[in-house]
């Protein structure tokens, strides 16, 4: 196979907003999609149709350029882009000249067959952070990564590729910063500086266009909202997902989900989710219902919501191959299902037995699909959990000529989880009228944020997987995935009850907080593991209703700007080396004010790396001095977790699911410093889409040392707080009185002195 260099420029047009250049052997079009975003389309044959996945916004009607013998330059507010013509390459430059990202001078992009690969030249001190759910370190320099979904079964932190394609990093060198996401869905590599000298980085894929965005702003925050700006932010999730969740593969019947249900209540640990797993099913039918074990799925719900609990249940792609079975028989009539070449449909082993699958890229496949949701929502099921979606066939290896549509299977394999979530999200959405679903998926896209959450799959029990698990939560936050879960405990194995404890703590500071377990390990609730660790996973739990309001206003954020809740440092403190020390690499905030430390089940100590600033113990106040090194008790009861200096977090009291209204009172939380903060509180209802008509109550709360005042903004919007009274709890300052700690809720500013 011969390798065919992309050459010189031999001509080049504008029109439509497209800056269009030839060379021998392909086309290169060039777009601006805002002045930090520039796109870089190069293909030896464009299609005649430009259809993303992942992006939603258009690119400007138009632009300018200058024009040299050697370079064409693009100069937008925030960046230059330098195109060399002999040969052609593509290097980026701030706006000021400082070079940010280009190609390697000798390569740039070359095809080998179908595969097409760009060289990019790597700086000395490039660091790469990004995408999403892979193996390795925060800092991916000297990583190589393939892009293909996967059901990973018994992966370990080493294993690549996992179940999701996110091909999107930031590079950060020279103090600087920049993104590129690669939207191509056929199985795709990034290499950083893994295998070559020190020159070199590179990324490709199996075929299709070398199609990427250029990120040019400044700050990984910034990187990351231009990112969700082009490929979408999530929605309000239903603040019932934010709950504690309790599933497991699988409760057997509806009698037992009703008295795990039930023991939640009786033992009052709060808690607002049960799933079903697959034993739910009619022999793995998808939309049906086992009519021995779950015999009446409405009264099942109808006790279920009795109880405050609402019920999640499983779906998965394969559809049964059996006359009578509605799916099997309208799909096959419809031709609904991926083919073979000649049209015949594609069979392929699942839990049901001999499969078809969905072609989830067709929009009337989408719709049919998202119809049969019924079967779950006339019960009273809100939450959807999308497995398999890689799309997993026992043995794993789907024959390549398997369409999708007019694609075939290598093109489009990486997309099918996330057109699966998205046929599920639109679909119970639709059902639903005015009511949020709970979409939670296993395969992902870059985009898959617009429909659903997302859960890491099949992780073990160990201590190495509860640290792992929190760098890919981390990871996913990079790439617009902000509602991230693992399965507490592990998905197999059996933890310790001290990793059990461990990872629940950590749990209350996971944007989804589900414990969930493979069928044949031992039960795991959270009273299986003795009196002892029962109270302290309860006090864990407790924690994680109190600090709701913070965490539903950390997602108001992520629906707003694409800024994740958990974060890994990298975000805050981007050029501070030791973050990426692989001893502090998993610290990550949570939220604003809240730097966590994962801490593994066997240490009761810690060294914790504080970045710069003081930082208070979260419930002892004990305060430390960032910028160094601490050691720090990390008793089973008390995961290392801090509060930078400044911090304001709005909690309430304990209740027992969301549905509760509790003691009425919002608790601002404030923690003294010597530099003036600020958060945005944001509440609404919590289930329906009246917020996008206004029904939201959000104020700012303010915290100025200077002026010795802390306030809350007039409130905007048309809800109603379900707080009737607000108080102010100060940590840390000295002999304070607080002229007026609780007030009465109004609409007003309101300050307070202290
Ligand atoms: O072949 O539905 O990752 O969470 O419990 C295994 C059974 C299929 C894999 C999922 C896991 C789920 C399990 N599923």
């Amino acid at each position: 196979m011969k390798a065919e260099i992309i050459g010189n420029v031999q001509g080049f047009k504008q029109h439509d907003g497209i800056l269009t250049i030839k060379t021998a052997e392909a086309e290169a079009r060039v777009y601006i999609y805002s002045p930090t975003i520039i796109r870089i389309n190069i293909s030896k044959q464009h299609r005649e149709t430009d259809e993303s996945f992942a992006v939603i916004h258009q690119p400007l009607a138009d632009f300018d350029f200058d024009e040299s013998s050697a370079y064409i330059d693009i100069i937008t507010s925030a960046l230059k882009l330098r195109i060399h013509k002999s040969p052609l390459r593509f290097n980026f430059f701030t706006n000021t000249g400082k070079p940010l990202s280009a190609d390697d001078e000798r390569y740039g992009t070359i095809w080998q067959g179908e595969r097409v690969i760009t060289y990019r030249k790597i700086y000395e001190d490039e660091k790469f952070i990004g995408l999403g759910e892979k193996a390795g370190d925060l800092n991916r320099r000297g990583s190589s990564y393939t892009n293909w979904n996967t059901d990973a079964v018994d992966y370990t932190p080493k294993t690549d590729p996992l179940y999701k394609t996110f091909p999107f990093f930031i590079g950060l060198h020279s103090g600087l910063t920049y993104g590129l996401f690669f939207d191509n869905t056929h199985k795709s590599y990034f290499d950083f500086g893994a295998s070559t000298d020190e020159q070199m980085s590179w990324f490709g894929a199996d075929g299709g266009d070398m199609n990427y965005y250029f990120f040019g702003a400044q700050g990984v925050a910034q990187i990351i909202e231009d990112y969700t700006w082009l490929t979408g932010r999530m929605e309000m999730p239903p603040l019932w997902s934010l709950g504690y969740q309790q599933c497991r593969w699988s409760y057997m019947s509806a009698d037992e989900v009703l008295n795990i249900a039930k023991t939640f209540r009786v033992k009052q640990i709060p808690a607002d989710v049960i799933y079903c797993d697959i034993d739910y099913m009619d022999g793995f039918k998808i939309f049906t219902w086992n009519k021995k074990t779950f015999p009446k799925p409405k009264k099942m719900m109808d006790e279920l919501k009795q109880m405050g609990f609402k019920l999640a249940t499983i779906v998965d792609p394969g559809i049964k191959i059996e006359e009578g079975y509605t799916q099997y028989n309208e799909g096959v009539a419809k031709g609904y299902f991926a083919t073979y070449p000649d049209g015949e449909n594609y069979t392929g082993y699942v839990w049901p037995g001999r499969c078809h699958f969905p072609d989830f890229f067709r929009e009337d496949v989408r719709e049919w699909w998202g119809a049969a949701f019924t079967a779950l929502t006339d019960p009273g099921v809100e939450g959807f959990w999308n497995d398999m979606n890689e799309p997993a066939v026992w043995n794993q290896n789907i024959p390549w000529m398997v369409k999708f549509g007019d694609k075939y299977l290598p093109e489009v394999r990486n997309a099918y989880g996330m057109e699966m979530a998205r046929a599920t999200y639109d679909g119970t959405r639709k059902i639903l009228g005015n009511k949020r679903p709970f979409v939670l998926t296993r395969a992902a896209y870059a985009g898959t944020q617009r429909y659903s959450a997302i859960w890491t799959g099949d992780n073990n029990g160990t201590d190495e997987h509860l640290l792992f698990g929190q760098r890919l939560v981390n990871s996913l936050g990079i790439t617009g995935m902000s509602f991230v879960g693992v399965d507490i405990g592990g998905f197999s194995g059996n933890p310790t009850p001290e990793l059990m404890v461990r990872w629940n703590s950590l749990g209350t500071y996971t944007p989804m907080f589900r414990n969930h377990a493979i069928q044949g390990s031992k039960m795991r609730e959270p009273w299986e593991w003795g009196e002892a660790y029962e109270q302290i996973i309860k006090k864990d739990i407790e924690q994680r209703y109190k600090m709701l309001p913070y965490i539903y206003s950390g997602f108001y954020q992520s629906a707003q700007t694409g800024m994740p809740l958990s974060r890994t440092l990298a975000i805050d403190y981007t050029n501070n080396e030791h973050i990426f020390d692989t001893r502090f690499q998993n610290q990550f905030m949570f939220g604003d004010a809240l730097l966590v430390v994962p801490v593994i089940s066997t240490e009761l100590t810690a060294d914790v790396y504080l970045p710069e600033g003081s930082w208070y113990r979260f419930g002892s106040d004990q305060i430390y001095e960032g910028g160094q090194i601490v050691n720090v008790p990390s008793p089973l009861t008390d995961l290392p977790v801090f509060v930078k200096a400044g911090g304001i977090i709005p909690m309430q009291g304990i209740v027992q699911n969301t549905n509760e209204a509790g003691d009425g009172v919002l608790y601002i939380h404030v923690w003294n410093g010597g530099e003036p903060n600020s958060f945005v509180y944001y509440e609404d209802d919590g289930t329906s889409y009246d917020y996008e008509q206004g029904g939201y109550y959000k104020r700012g709360i303010s915290f100025d040392p200077a002026r010795k005042m802390v306030s809350l903004s007039a409130v905007e919007g048309g809800f109603k707080s379900r707080f009737a009274s607000i108080k102010f709890v100060l940590h840390g300052f000295e002999k304070v009185q607080l002229k007026d700690d609780v007030v009465e809720n109004l609409t007003e500013e309101i300050a307070i002195e202290f």
